[in-house]
C-alpha cells in the first residue's frame, strides 16, 4: 500500500473550475470550433442496447472512437431519436442521449455519426426485455448464499483457458494467475449445489478484464522473493465493463448459466464495481471527461483506507477525500462519482447487466471509497426498475456503527439515506473467528449482536466465516474441524442469510490471498480426486459435507430459523444458547464451545416453552428427548458442539 500523499490538487475549488471548463469545451466544441482531421470513427458504444418503456428514457450513449469533434448523431430505424450531443476535448468520446418511444419494436438499429462532411454508422440495438417471471428475484432470509470464485470452482471448457484474445495468462502452477474455472464449470455443479441445499450463488465480477499480464500491480510469490506481474483472474480489474471475461465464457454461456441456476431454483448474485478499474482501462489513458477519475495516473491521492472517516463529525476534508478519492494501492484509477457523466455511465451499468441477463441481486464493492450520495441515487436507480432486486454491499470493517451507517433506512449526518439493503457482517465475522477458531469466548458472538439496536434492519445482514479476502477458517490458530463445523451451525442459524464461501464445505484450508483461492479438488482436468462426489471426498470432508447439508435443510424445514426473532437465553464465557422464536415454533441453539463437555442449564420459558414440553436435538448431539423441568432445559454437551434443540407442537 502507497504512502504518497499528494497534496496538489485543490479541493472543491478546482473540481467546480474542472466541470466549468468540461462545460466550456463542450459548448465549443458543440459549436464546432474544433475541426477534425480525418473522418470519424466509432470503436466503442456504452450501452450497446437499451429497452423501451425502460425507467431510464432517454439513455445516455458514450461512444469511443477518433475525430469525434464537431460530430452529429442521428438515429437510424424507427422508434429511435437523438438528443444532446456532447464531445470531450480530445474528440475521443461522443455522449448522446438516445430516446426510445415506448411502443418502440426490438431489433437492431444505428446510430449515424456526422463529422466534417464524412459520416460512419454503429449498430445499437433495442433490446427485448426478459420475461421477469423468475428473475430479478432479489434474495431473502430464506435463502443460503454460496460463493464462487469462477476461476477456481470448475474448469468446463479447455478451450478459453489460454485464450487467443489475450495469451499467456493461464498457469495453473501459479497463484495469480489464471486457473481455468468458467461458466461452464459452474453450469456443470448446479446439481452439487442444489444436493448442498444452497439457494443463490454469488460470483465474481464477469466483465471483460485485463488481457495482459499486470506489471503495474506486483507481488512476490514467497515472502521476501522477487515481485512478479500478476493477472485479474479474481474479476476486479475491468477493461470493459460493458464486456465478458474471454476466460470465463461469453454472453450467452452467461445467461444459460443464469437461466439453467433459475431453472434449479438458484438465484444470482452480481457483483459488481463503481470505484476503480484496471490500470489498463483504456480510460487510464485518455479520459471521456476531463473529471473522469478522481485525477490522473500522474496525478492523484492515494487510499488512506480509513473507512471510519465516512462517518466522523470530526473528520478533515484532507483525511475524508484521501479515503473516498484516493487510488487503491496507488495504483488503480478511481472513477469520480461526482462527474455526472460517471454517474449516469455507473447507473446505466448497472441497470444494463440485470436486463441482460435477468440476476436477482447485486453484490457492489468497496461501499465506503464511494461518495455516499451516489449509492442512494444509485440504489434509487435500481428500485425503479427492479423493486425485488436488492444490494449486498461490502464494507469491510468489524465496527458495527459504521456497517449500521450505510444500511438503508436511516439518513446519516450528511442527510443520506444510501438505500443499500444489506451488509456482509463484518462485525460478527470477527466474533465467529475469535470464538470458534481461536477458541477464544463464545460471549463475543452474543456481545457483536448486542450492537444490532444500531442497524435499521439487522435480520438481513449476511453472516459469513470468510470470503476470498482473507486467510480461510481452518487457518486461524487454534482451528479444528469441531470449530468450523460450530461456526457454520451458528451462521446458518443465526438472524439474517447466511453466506458460504466455495471450500469451506471441505474444511478448505488457505492462506492469505491467494492461497485462501485454492482449485476445488475435481474442478480441474486430470484432479486427482473428485470432491463434488460423496466417494471423491475425504472422511473429514463428508464430515462437513454433510453437516452443513443438514443445516441447509434445518434451514429450509424450520421457518423460526429464517424468520424468527432472536433471544439470548443463555450466557456464559464458553457456553451460550440462542432461541429463534416464530409464532408456536421455538428453536433453541445450544453451544458448548469449551475443549471439555459442560451441562448447560437454562429458563425456557423466556421462549414461550411450556412446562413438560419436549425437545429433539436435530443435529444428534443429545440422543433421546430433553423435557422441560420447572421451566428449564437441562443439557449435558460434549466439547465442542452444539444442539439445534426443536420444541415439539403440542
Ligand atoms: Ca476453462
Ligand atoms: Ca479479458
Ligand atoms: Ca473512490
Amino acid at each position: 500500500m502507497g504512502n504518497n500523499f499528494q497534496a496538489t490538487r485543490g479541493g472543491r475549488a478546482s473540481r467546480t473550475l474542472g466541470r466549468l471548463s468540461l462545460l466550456l469545451s463542450f459548448l465549443l466544441l458543440a459549436a464546432g470550433v474544433c475541426v477534425a482531421q480525418g473522418g470519424p470513427e466509432v470503436l466503442k458504444v456504452e450501452p450497446p442496447s437499451w429497452w423501451a418503456g425502460h425507467s431510464i428514457n432517454p439513455v445516455r450513449v458514450m461512444l469511443r472512437g477518433r475525430n469525434l469533434h464537431g460530430a452529429r448523431v442521428e438515429a437510424v430505424g424507427a422508434g429511435l431519436k437523438t438528443g444532446l450531443t456532447r464531445v470531450n476535448e480530445l474528440g475521443t468520446y461522443l455522449f448522446v442521449d438516445v430516446h426510445i418511444e415506448p411502443n418502440a419494436a426490438p431489433g437492431a438499429r444505428r446510430l449515424r455519426v456526422s463529422a466534417v462532411g464524412s459520416t460512419v454508422e454503429t449498430p445499437f440495438e433495442i433490446a427485448a426485455p426478459l420475461a421477469r417471471q423468475g428473475r430479478f428475484q432479489g434474495f431473502t432470509t430464506d435463502d443460503v448464499i454460496y460463493f464462487i470464485m469462477p476461476d477456481r470452482f470448475s474448469d468446463g471448457d479447455s478451450s478459453n483457458n489460454n485464450h487467443s484474445k489475450s495469451p499467456g495468462l493461464y498457469d495453473r502452477t501459479k497463484g495469480r494467475h489464471y486457473h481455468g474455472g468458467d461458466f461452464q464449470g459452474i453450469i456443470n455443479r448446479l446439481p452439487y449445489l442444489k444436493d448442498l441445499g444452497v439457494t443463490a450463488i454469488w460470483i465474481n465480477p464477469v466483465y471483460d478484464n485485463t488481457d495482459r499480464l499486470d506489471e503495474k500491480e506486483v507481488y512476490a510469490e514467497t515472502a521476501g522473493g522477487p515481485k512478479r506481474p500478476t493477472t485479474a483472474y479474481h474479476g476486479y480489474g475491468a477493461i470493459d465493463f460493458y464486456g465478458v471475461e474471454e476466460h470465463y465464457g461469453d454472453m450467452r454461456k452467461l445467461r444459460e448459466l443464469v437461466d439453467k441456476a433459475h431453472a434449479l431454483g438458484l438465484k444470482v448474485i452480481q457483483d459488481q464495481i463503481a470505484n476503480h478499474t484496471s490500470p489498463y482501462h483504456p480510460w487510464a489513458t485518455d479520459r471521456p471527461t476531463p473529471t473522469w477519475f478522481y485525477g490522473t495516473v500522474e496525478n492523484h491521492l492515494s487510499n488512506n483506507w480509513q473507512k471510519w472517516t465516512t462517518m466522523d463529525p470530526h473528520a478533515s476534508e484532507a483525511t475524508r477525500r484521501r479515503n473516498l478519492e484516493g487510488w487503491f494501492i496507488d495504483i488503480l484509477p478511481d472513477l469520480n462519482q461526482d462527474d455526472e457523466e460517471v454517474r449516469r455511465y455507473l447507473v446505466q451499468n448497472t441497470l444494463w447487466w440485470l436486463g441482460q441477463v435477468g440476476f436477482d441481486a447485486v453484490r457492489m464493492d468497496t461501499l465506503p471509497h464511494v461518495p455516499r450520495h451516489f449509492w442512494r441515487d444509485w440504489s434509487q436507480a435500481i428500485r425503479a426498475e427492479y423493486r425485488s432486486v436488492n444490494v449486498l454491499g461490502e464494507l469491510f470493517d468489524g465496527d458495527p456503527a459504521l456497517l449500521a451507517y450505510f444500511q438503508k433506512g436511516r439518513a446519516g449526518q450528511d442527510g443520506i439515506d444510501t438505500g443499500i439493503d444489506t451488509l456482509y457482517d463484518f462485525a460478527l465475522f470477527y466474533a465467529v473467528r475469535d470464538a470458534f477458531a481461536k477458541g477464544e469466548s463464545v460471549r463475543k458472538v452474543a456481545q457483536v449482536l448486542a450492537h444490532d439496536h444500531l442497524y435499521p434492519n439487522p435480520g438481513v445482514l449476511v453472516p459469513f466465516i470468510g470470503v476470498h479476502d482473507m486467510e480461510r477458517f481452518m487457518n486461524e490458530k487454534g482451528a479444528t474441524v469441531e470449530g468450523l463445523k460450530l461456526a457454520q451451525t451458528f451462521i446458518m442459524t443465526a438472524r439474517g442469510t447466511p453466506l458460504l464461501y466455495y471450500g469451506d464445505e471441505l474444511a478448505m484450508p488457505g492462506g492469505g490471498d491467494p492461497d485462501n483461492r485454492r482449485d476445488f479438488p475435481g474442478g480441474f482436468p486430470n484432479d486427482a480426486r473428485n470432491a463434488f462426489t460423496k466417494t471423491g471426498r475425504t472422511a473429514i470432508e463428508n464430515d462437513v459435507f454433510n453437516h452443513l447439508q443438514r443445516l441447509a435443510r434445518l434451514r429450509a424445514e424450520l421457518p423460526a430459523l429464517r424468520h424468527g426473532s432472536t433471544q439470548h437465553v443463555h450466557d456464559d464465557e464458553q457456553q451460550t444458547v440462542f432461541a429463534r422464536v416464530l409464532g408456536s415454533q421455538t428453536v433453541f441453539i445450544v453451544f458448548n464451545n469449551d475443549t471439555k463437555s459442560a451441562t448447560i442449564e437454562f429458563d425456557a420459558s423466556e421462549a414461550d416453552v411450556t412446562d413438560g414440553a419436549r425437545l429433539i436435538d436435530r443435529l444428534e448431539v443429545l440422543s433421546g428427548e430433553t423435557r422441560v423441568a420447572g421451566g428449564r432445559v437441562r443439557a449435558t454437551l460434549p466439547a465442542r458442539s452444539a444442539s439445534i434443540l426443536v420444541a415439539q407442537e403440542r
